[in-house]
């Protein structure tokens, strides 16, 4: 057989080897047996030595032209190869945007956040400033500084967690005030300020005692402030919160840092007034306390009281969440169970 007919059985069958191939590893080795250095057509142009010397031009050209095409028709195959192995890539990772989406768990402020949220927009849109303070707080702030000196009894009427003699965790947030008041300089205006945040009892948790709870206090003081000033304030308040219909009224009571002093009822939502269980018949449901600032109060925070007077209230967010929401016992606030807390949604 001359070179040119082993040369056109190489073509035929490697042509045929790679129309059968149907991977790359193949059209590889295909490429390398065939066209490499030790490769047949190789070995065919080697043996042109043996050749007439006019032969050669012929066979050489002849040998080129299928190392040539072998050459193209791998290069083809091996394009639609990958063409293929893409297109099967493709439609394995295809996504069908149909198929509904994973839900993505939204979380949202705890109730009782939101109603000392509430309060605060409430306040802010009167000109309040919303104050901070430490909870774990010094004797001179949570008691003396509020008229109740060292062997006042009402100091046995809350029950407190002591850290030392001196230190103590804060049993009502008005330390916040204090603070506040020995600061302010009332030649820039009068002071008006919330103060919010969590406050501790020595008290056995049960349905209606938690040892650490919520508290938020009011405090203004200016010229010329009366109790009147106080109850618009605190009617706002009632209606804020339980509804724009509600009323309230004021009864005599006694707070060692308020003279007078009053307790807040907020007429009942739940039966207009008219008697039902939420008020136990009486048409009226506690809500607040408060009363104008006692002196003893401004004059040990520096305050002129021949100049100055004041209101202060103090309310439990707590309480005013079970009441609204009719939460029987003040624990599920602090089991942070999702199963409670999902059920106050911020819309509604
Ligand atoms: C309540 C209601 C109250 C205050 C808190 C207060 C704060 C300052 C001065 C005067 Cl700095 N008063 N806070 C006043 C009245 C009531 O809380 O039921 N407390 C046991």
């Amino acid at each position: 057989m001359d070179l040119k007919d082993k040369l056109n059985e190489l073509k035929e069958k490697g042509l045929e080897n790679i129309s059968k191939a149907d991977n790359l590893d193949t059209i590889n080795q295909i490429r390398v047996s065939l066209l490499g250095k030790k490769g047949p057509i190789t070995e065919v142009l080697r043996g042109m030595k043996d050749l007439e010397p006019q032969e050669r031009p012929k066979v050489g050209q002849f040998a080129n032209e299928i190392r040539d095409e072998l050459t193209k028709v791998l290069a083809e195959k091996k394009e639609e190869i990958e063409l293929i192995k893409m297109a099967k890539k493709l439609e394995k990772e295809t996504i069908d945007v149909t198929l509904p989406g994973k839900k993505v768990q939204q979380g949202q402020s705890h109730i009782i956040t939101q109603v000392i949220d509430e309060i605060e927009k409430l306040f802010i849109g009167m000109g309040y400033q919303v104050v901070d303070g430490p909870e774990v707080e010094e004797d001179h702030y949570n008691f003396e500084m509020l008229n109740l000196p060292k062997d006042h009894p009402a100091r046995d009427m809350q029950d407190t967690f002591y850290i030392t003699d001196n230190l103590l965790m804060r049993t009502q947030t008005s330390p916040v005030q204090a603070r506040t008041m020995e600061i302010h300089d009332f030649t820039q205006g009068p002071l008006k300020m919330i103060s919010p945040g969590k406050v501790y009892r020595r008290d056995t948790d049960d349905a209606t005692h938690s040892h650490q709870f919520h508290q938020i206090e009011g405090l203004v003081i200016d010229k010329n402030i009366t109790m009147a000033d106080l109850k618009g304030t605190l009617q706002l308040i009632a209606q804020t919160i339980f509804g724009e219909d509600r009323e309230i009224r004021m009864r005599p009571s006694y707070f060692p840092f308020t003279e007078p002093s009053a307790e807040i009822d907020v007429s009942c939502f739940k039966c207009n007034g008219q008697g039902c269980s939420v008020c136990k018949n009486t048409g009226w449901i506690e809500v607040l306390g408060a009363g104008m600032v006692h002196p003893n109060v401004l004059k040990m925070a520096g305050v002129d009281t021949e100049v100055y007077g004041g209101f202060a209230f103090g309310l439990g967010p707590d309480r005013f969440a079970m009441l609204k929401y009719g939460v029987d016992d003040i624990r599920q606030f602090y089991l942070n169970d999702v199963r409670f807390l999902n059920q106050f949604s911020v819309k509604g």
